[in-house]
């Protein structure tokens, strides 16, 4: 079973001008694009062929298959990453989310700029995570390259990344800039939707 690219959750002019419809060329059509064809290249004829993406990233993982780790984790990412927004996101959370958030931050405001902080100040490429452990936890996590939370045991809640190919066509070198609009489209309701 080969893997697919997924079609983005919104129109790639939804969310101008945080980000452009050349960004969504780039970064689902080409990169995103790209691991989807790359790990369907490395599973072929292999024992992962028939596997789902979460078993090949946590095989892979396991195995020190880098190669296809990298690939088929940054499937798994950016598909999460596409669903982490929304023309219609932003704002405050409500709902369980907003609830866990004060209990685990205090506020609202300060995990912003704790989030904000993870993903600024991340070294090289990588991803900027909110996550929920076994015991219902929140936690941030900077991890880098292809990194996913599945392999730390840990829930993806958000994720934003922060590889320079996520911005460098809208906001040039300014990661803080991007960091911050991507507030204005955050998808609460699909972070509740994890919740349950
Ligand atoms: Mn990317």
């Amino acid at each position: 079973m080969a893997f697919q690219l997924p079609e983005l959750p919104f129109s790639k002019d939804a969310l101008t001008p945080f980000l452009s419809p050349e960004t969504f060329d780039y970064h689902h059509g080409k990169h995103h694009a790209a691991y989807v064809n790359n790990a369907n290249g490395l599973v072929a004829d292999t024992p992962y062929d028939n596997m789902t993406l979460e078993a090949v990233i946590r095989t892979a993982a396991a195995e020190k298959a880098t190669g296809l780790f990298n690939n088929a984790a940054q499937i798994w990412n950016h598909t999460f990453f596409w669903n982490c927004m929304s023309p219609s996101g932003g704002g405050a959370p409500g709902g369980r989310i907003g609830e866990l958030i004060t209990r685990d931050f205090g506020t609202f405001d300060a995990f912003k700029k704790q989030f904000t902080k993870a993903a600024v100040t991340l070294f090289g490429s990588g991803w900027a995570w909110l996550t929920v452990d076994e015991s219902g936890s929140l936690e941030l996590l900077q991890l880098s390259n292809a990194d996913t939370p599945i392999v730390h045991n840990k829930t993806a809640l958000l994720t934003i990344d922060v590889w320079e190919h996520a911005y460098y066509i809208d906001y040039r070198n300014a990661r803080p800039k991007f960091v911050e609009g991507f507030w204005d489209v955050v998808n609460w309701q699909h972070v509740n939707d994890i919740l349950g």
